[in-house]
């Protein structure tokens, strides 16, 4: 009888393996726009990674981690506003609400890519994985460029 619910259980395990791996990630659920690191001086501790992340499915995504190779670790920060003063907070995930964007820009939400091996160049590109809560991974290549230091150094 033992022996009977431990196959049956087995079977059943099997089945709900076999399920999860059939299970197809519509990637199209999820779509990466002009993603970009700001460019940093060649002892610079960390990079801010930005992009327009789309939610195009039924259902809000959240964004869980992201990697990338030639760093310690990559955080989820968001750039809050308290009196007067601009902080970097990190983030468990950032929200992709259902059919909306979540933008990654300066001052706002963004990615940082934390003690990099060697500072990548102007004009080079860095593979990026981001990870999210509905088990899609995506790989993005960002171009590092210039970015706009205006909310950095705003003057009033
Ligand atoms: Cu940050």
């Amino acid at each position: 009888m033992n022996k009977m619910i431990s196959s049956l259980m087995l079977v059943l395990s099997l089945l709900v393996i076999a399920q999860a791996g059939a299970m197809s990630h519509d990637t199209a659920d999820i779509t990466i726009h002009n993603p970009w690191i700001r460019s940093a001086p060649p002892n610079a501790p960390a990079l801010g990674v930005f992009m327009e992340i789309h939610n195009n499915s039924d259902h809000n995504i959240k964004l869980l981690s992201a990697n990338a190779s030639g760093y310690k670790r990559l955080e989820l920060h968001k750039t809050e506003h308290k009196n007067g003063m601009m902080k970097m907070i990190k983030q468990d995930f950032m929200p992709i609400l259902a059919h909306s964007k979540l933008t990654l820009k300066p001052g706002s939400w963004h990615i940082m890519m934390i003690s990099p091996e060697l500072v990548p160049n102007e004009g080079d590109f860095v593979m990026i994985e981001l990870a999210f809560d509905n088990g899609l991974s995506i790989t993005l290549r960002a171009k590092v460029r210039k970015g706009n230091m205006t909310m950095k150094y705003q003057q009033f």
